[in-house]
């Protein structure tokens, strides 16, 4: 078979793929169906027969076709890809997918973590990263998020983290929200979760796409290389489209109208051919640096600045092919961070450790017994071979009368690795020697330096969203105890931050951490709170996603033409020609479907209204010139699109003789991302402004709430 974007693991599954194209209907035992529309009777308006085994069938499957969802990371969306090595790693990683030039298979899915499998996309929320490589040495997950740090430092505490922020338990309320009592009692209560919050307070929290986040294993791995000897290890992914976010009210209307946004963002990219990339980066930080740092390089709630270690760029990852089913591979796909291959190991991250036993064993209930292994898309493509055999489901037949280890019946097969003079996974022989203990490092206890050192980075715009985010989530408390508690943790961070989320509140921020927060941090830290280390560094620019006019690209952007009846066609096509050549997309809005009469004659369909759509949906907006602003001008809807591309700090333009219809909208100043046909050039003034993603001056003065 040769389709489309094919890899080696496409080919692998395509086995399985079933295509019902000109086929017979048949029960699930291949026998033809005559009639699938009645069931078997004792006469026309009789009972129905115990003996109809075609109903039964057709009726059992569907009795069982749902499976527990994911505990967490229930909402996700995947696609098929590869990924290609492009610097020599061989003098810190054997791993062989890792080798230059070689190009992998990979599967993707992302997710939100909180809500229900049918939940919004757009909920704040971390988003998970998955990544599974098809490598030639069996499966290698790399199992992150698109925060690269976490809210526990211990495994420990995960299922009362999950508990805290899912739905409550007597009413289960509120769905895909983390703004209840519950989670913020927990966190008020976890001083070592305020930098994780920090940053699920800020834009990162609400992608624009997943197309334009970006990815981290947020824990210390290591690279193991030939001589065995260990590198420690921070893995990022960085998208080629930039890191991108929408506002929070925006977030809250596209969960309306559109509440698979990201998912039909991703596959909608796909299918056009606009494939999304990332190039993986490494943080590398050599064995005998492990305690250079004022942090824990294993505390997962800690980053390591990129000022203090660069990311070094090794390979890209391109997703090029949509799922055929998303039931058998994005729902089936089981991703495991204890999935690893020769020349990569964990760190001893007490975190990291939990995680390696939670996802073989909840995909082991999930996906219904031990041999989920053998479901196509988890199937590696290098086969496998062992003793294992039997269980639910088991698909593999194995041939022969030995299943045991070690055998002479089947010639010692399969065989150990060593015993061939080969290599299989070998543990880096890290020295380990220590009493057994339950508890925590002191190095573990400093949790406020680098939330401030977040806060500390990110552009006064941004500063602003995180100051509303908390202000939100924190009003919808009910619990005034818990509201005050969380802001004595912000006064630790920084003293402006907690006065103007008090101010919102109605609450002055205490000075000092509650001392319920105190005894349960003690709990952990008997010490606490302890003489916080000096950090190396104080602002991070990596850490803001803001860029300026013209930085970034607008490739796959979504630019709505607001349009009717009568509008030029030659306005409507130089501008499309234009973004196009850019890589952008024109979607026309109008004020009907179906056909559209342009001013010279010629006809198109469209599909997007005013009803139907809003600017939320799109990254920028133009007016056409033509007979059609006269139809705009008596359009409501029309000026709400504006007004609110407006708020949200968008690109606009407009095309002669549409100018005048900025009368009527709440636009009171012409700054530089409302873009005129009568001032400089329209199309590449544009595109200027959108290359800055937004047009963050605006917020300054913006009197607009639409
Ligand atoms: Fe997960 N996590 N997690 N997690 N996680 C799961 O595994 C868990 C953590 C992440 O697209 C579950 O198969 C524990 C950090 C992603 O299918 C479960 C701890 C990071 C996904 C589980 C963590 C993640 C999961 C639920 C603390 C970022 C979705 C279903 C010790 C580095 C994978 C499943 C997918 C899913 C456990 C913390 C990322 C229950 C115990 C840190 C992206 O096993």
């Amino acid at each position: 078979m040769k389709e489309k974007n094919a890899n080696k693991k496409v080919e692998h599954i395509h086995k399985y793929v079933v295509d019902n194209t000109d086929k017979r209907m048949t029960t699930n035992d291949g026998v033809p169906i005559h009639d699938n529309n009645n069931t078997l009777k004792g006469g026309e308006r009789g009972p129905s027969l115990l003996e109809d085994f075609i109903y039964q069938d057709k009726m059992a499957h569907f009795d069982r076709e749902r499976i527990p969802e994911r505990v967490v990371h229930a909402r996700g969306s995947g696609a098929h890809g590869i990924f290609e090595a492009k610097a020599d790693m061989s003098k810190l990683t054997k791993a062989k997918f890792l080798k230059k030039g070689t190009i992998t298979p990979v599967f993707v899915r992302f997710s939100t973590v909180a809500g229900f499998k049918g939940s919004t996309d757009l909920a704040r929320d971390v988003r998970g990263f998955s990544v599974k490589f098809y490598t030639e040495e069996g499966n290698y997950d790399l199992v992150g998020n698109n925060i690269p740090v976490f809210f526990i430092q211990d495994a420990m505490n995960f299922p009362d983290l999950v508990h805290a922020v899912k739905p409550e338990p007597d009413n289960e309320m509120p769905q895909a929200a983390s703004a209840h009592d519950t989670f913020w009692d927990f966190i008020s209560l976890m001083p070592e979760a305020a930098h994780m919050i920090m940053w699920v307070m800020s834009d990162r929290a609400i992608p624009r796409s997943f197309r334009m986040m970006e990815g981290f294993g947020v824990h210390t791995f290591k690279f193991v290389n030939e001589e065995g000897k260990g590198t420690f290890v921070k893995f990022h992914w960085k998208p080629r489209l930039g890191v991108h976010s929408v506002a929070w009210q925006e977030a809250q209307k596209i969960s309306g109208y559109d509440a698979d946004f990201h998912r039909r963002d991703l596959w909608e990219a796909i299918d056009k051919g606009h494939f999304p990339q990332w190039d993986l980066g490494v943080q590398l930080i050599p064995e005998e640096d492990e305690d250079k740092f004022s942090f824990d390089l294993l505390d997962p709630t800690k980053i390591i600045p990129e000022e203090l270690v660069p990311v070094q760029i090794i390979g890209t990852m391109t997703l090029n092919k949509n799922p055929d089913n998303f039931f058998a591979e994005t729902e089936q796909i089981a991703f495991d961070p204890g999935r690893l291959v020769p020349g990569i190991d964990f760190s001893n991250d007490p975190l990291l450790q939990g995680r390696v036993f939670s996802y073989a064993d909840t995909q082991n209930y999930r996906l219904g017994g031990p041999n989920f292994h053998e479901i196509p898309i988890n199937r590696p493509v290098n086969g496998k071979h062992n003793n294992q055999k039997d269980g639910f489901g088991r698909q593999d037949i194995l041939k022969g009368n030995t299943s045991y280890f070690p055998n002479s019946t089947g010639g010692g097969c399969p065989y150990h690795a060593m015993l061939n003079g080969e290599k299989g996974f070998e543990s880096h022989a890290e020295k380990i020697d220590g009493r057994k203990i339950r508890g925590r490092s002191t190095s573990f206890a400093d949790h406020f330096t680098q939330a401030r050192l977040f806060f500390h980075s990110q552009s006064p715009e941004e500063q602003e969203h995180i100051i509303s985010a908390y202000s939100f989530e924190l009003s919808k408390v009910n619990d005034p105890k818990i509201r005050e508690r969380e802001l004595a943790i912000l006064h630790q961070i920084d003293k402006d931050l907690a006065k103007s989320v008090g101010k919102n509140l109605g609450i002055t921020p205490p000075s000092t951490l509650d001392p319920l927060t105190v005894q349960f941090a003690k709990q952990n830290h008997p010490e606490y709170p302890i003489q916080a280390p000096t950090p190396e560094v104080t602002v991070s620019k990596a850490l803001s996603m803001h860029i300026q006019p013209g930085e970034g690209n607008i490739e796959s952007r979504k630019v709505a033409f607001l349009v009717a009846d009568g509008v030029s066609k030659a306005s409507v096509d130089e501008m499309k020609a234009a973004l196009e050549a850019e890589g952008a997309e024109a979607v026309l809005v109008s004020t009907h479907v179906g056909k559209m009469t342009f001013k010279e004659g010629d006809t198109e369909e469209v599909q997007h209204t005013f009803l139907t759509d809003a600017s939320v949906c799109y990254d920028a907006i133009y007016t056409p010139e033509g007979d059609s602003i006269k139809t705009l001008m008596q359009e409501p809807d029309y000026f709400q699109f504006l007004n609110e591309a407006y708020r949200h700090c968008k690109a606009i333009a407009f095309d002669k003789g549409a100018e005048k219809l900025i009368e009527q909208t709440l636009i009171k100043k012409v700054d530089e991302g409302i873009i005129l046909a009568s001032k400089g050039n329209l199309t590449k003034d544009f595109i200027f402004v959108m290359k800055g993603h937004r047009v963050w001056e605006r917020e300054k003065d913006r009197k607009v709430a639409v």
